[in-house]
């Protein structure tokens, strides 16, 4: 095991598939305007979608370059918003505590619940670009010794048995298979410590995935699970739910910001419009404890 130090580690991957050497090159090539411009608000890069209602008054700025600026600047905080209602489930949580961000992006995320709640956090991308960009803004911010990246595949961290009081998905369950990781977030996770998942997922309601699922999948090289999967897999791995949340109203407005940014957009934002509004995809949140 390579011991976590300033910079970027990288173990021996010795689980990585073939389908993962993918998403890791879909992740090292990402650079969408989408992203990129709403991060260098404030150096907090996100790579989730916003919760909560829109400021519409941002389209109605007269002048083209402050209603774009406007624009990112609202899309920008829904994502944060986001990003602060998963922290908000983590806790309560001390400087001394230690936290896991399994598929960390850009490291937006474990930035957040250390301002938060002071505690350490170990985020795990796949890509090693991300790693690197991440472990950088961290030492931007002078926090590399508490918030640390590493390029691992987060099935198998290689990190210690026990050791997190907190540990969470943010839109990246949909790249792996529920059990290996869920037995993973219980490995890791300490008796009462707490997992929250923030996740697209289809709806049993609806029967199979729709056509919109589908071209979601297609778009980001991943496999949304349907929503009873995640409740059966946690079942089974000592994943207690102490919370659900269907977060699919409070993303809508989000997606229809998004879909009138012409400087942003990236193609998919009438599929996650659809496929919302016709109930086949719901947007959900699930905290549970580690028993
Ligand atoms: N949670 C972050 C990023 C979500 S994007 C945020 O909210 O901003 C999805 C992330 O999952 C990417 O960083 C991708 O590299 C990561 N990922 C996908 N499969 C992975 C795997 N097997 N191990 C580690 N990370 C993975
Ligand atoms: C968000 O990342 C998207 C994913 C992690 C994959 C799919 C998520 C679902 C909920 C189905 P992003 O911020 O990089 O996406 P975009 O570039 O579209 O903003
Ligand atoms: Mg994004």
């Amino acid at each position: 095991m390579t011991i976590a130090h300033a910079g970027t580690t990288t173990a021996p991957v010795p689980t990585q598939s073939t389908y993962q050497n993918r998403v890791a090159d879909y992740w090292n090539a990402e650079e969408n305007p989408v992203n990129l411009e709403l991060g260098k608000i404030d150096d907090l890069y996100h790579h989730h979608y916003g919760v909560g209602d829109v400021d519409w008054s941002v389209l109605d700025e007269p002048d083209r370059a402050r209603r774009r600026e406007r624009v990112t600047g609202e899309l920008h905080r829904l994502e944060h918003a986001q990003a602060e209602l998963l922290a908000g489930h983590l806790g309560p949580l001390t400087p001394a505590d230690r936290v896991f961000d399994a598929g960390c992006g850009r490291g937006g995320g474990s930035v957040v619940a250390h301002l938060r709640h002071g505690c350490h956090a170990d985020g795990v991308t796949i890509s090693a670009k991300q790693a690197d960009f991440a472990n950088a803004q961290a030492r931007e911010r002078g926090i590399d010794e508490q918030v640390r990246y590493h390029h691992r595949n987060m099935l198998d961290t290689g990190f210690t048995t026990g050791a997190y009081a907190a540990s969470w998905n943010n839109e990246s369950t949909m790249y792996v298979e529920l059990d290996l990781l869920f037995a993973e977030h219980a490995r890791l996770l300490r008796r009462g410590g707490r997992y929250v998942v923030i996740t697209g997922c289809y709806n049993d309601t609806y029967g199979r995935a729709s056509r919109e699922v589908s071209l979601i999948n297609a778009h980001y090289i991943c496999d949304i699970h349907p929503r009873s999967e995640y409740f059966r897999a946690m079942a089974r791995n000592r994943l207690v739910p102490v919370h659900v949340e269907d977060l699919t109203e409070a993303t809508i407005p989000y997606w229809e910001l998004r879909s009138q940014a012409d400087h942003l957009v990236t193609g998919i934002e009438e599929t996650f419009l659809t496929a919302y509004r016709n109930g086949s995809f719901q947007y959900l949140l699930i905290a549970a404890d580690r028993v």
